[in-house]
């Protein structure tokens, strides 16, 4: 036996991660079941600072849900080369003028970029370049968005039932809140006679 055959029969150091049974995306909810996914849920209370007026945030029932996220983790979080894969579900709702919304954040490693894919509802994919250039794209079922490197991102309800998208990233992305807690976006997405109109900030 030459020395390439043992190389083809060693066992590889990684391979497939294996999960049994399958990760299901339950495609009419956007709900994702099996081994390695786990749920944050993100209440009221753990919004603070991120709307114009925190007294009427502060004001509000501190323990509603504003989101859910789920997330499939077939490796470990800061692996370099893997993916995630994860559905966030934000409810309808309004702090003032401005729509129940995610923290939103950039990538810790900041090049690394992401898709989300819309399933139900209506909302807006709000993203801040380095630059500080805000832009909003509209999502609906089935619109498709990618997330650029070196851009923070953070999703507003713009409708009045749950929106729902599915998301995917590399492992090694992270997430850096504090960057976006302390600076916040260049604007603002607020209800204006209806309809989502993005304001610039003083
Ligand atoms: C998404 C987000 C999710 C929740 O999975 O993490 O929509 O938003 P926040 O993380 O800003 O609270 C994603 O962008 N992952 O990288
Ligand atoms: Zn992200």
């Amino acid at each position: 036996m030459n020395s390439g055959e043992n190389k083809r029969n060693e066992t590889p150091k990684t391979g497939p991660t294996k999960v049994n049974p399958p990760v299901r995306v339950h495609l009419g909810s956007g709900v994702l079941t099996g081994d390695r996914v786990q749920s944050v849920v993100r209440i009221m209370a753990d919004m603070k600072g991120v709307y114009r007026d925190e007294e009427l945030r502060k004001s509000l029932d501190q323990q509603a849900v504003v989101y859910r996220v789920q997330t499939f983790y077939p490796v470990v979080e800061d692996e370099e080369g893997g993916l995630f894969w994860g559905t966030t579900f934000l409810q309808p709702g309004l702090v003032g003028d401005e729509y129940f919304m995610t923290k939103g954040h950039y990538h810790a490693k900041p090049s690394r970029g992401e898709f989300y894919l819309t399933l139900f509802g209506n909302g807006a994919l709000i993203l801040m370049d380095e630059k500080h250039h805000t832009v909003f794209e509209p999502m609906s079922a089935g619109t498709l968005h990618y997330v650029p490197g070196h851009t923070a991102h953070r999703v507003a309800n713009t409708g009045d039932q749950v929106l729902t998208f599915l998301a995917c990233w590399p492992s090694d992305a992270g997430h850096d809140y504090e960057t976006i807690s302390r600076q916040g976006f260049s604007a603002r997405l607020r209800k204006m006679r209806g309809v989502p109109v993005l304001v610039e900030e003083p």
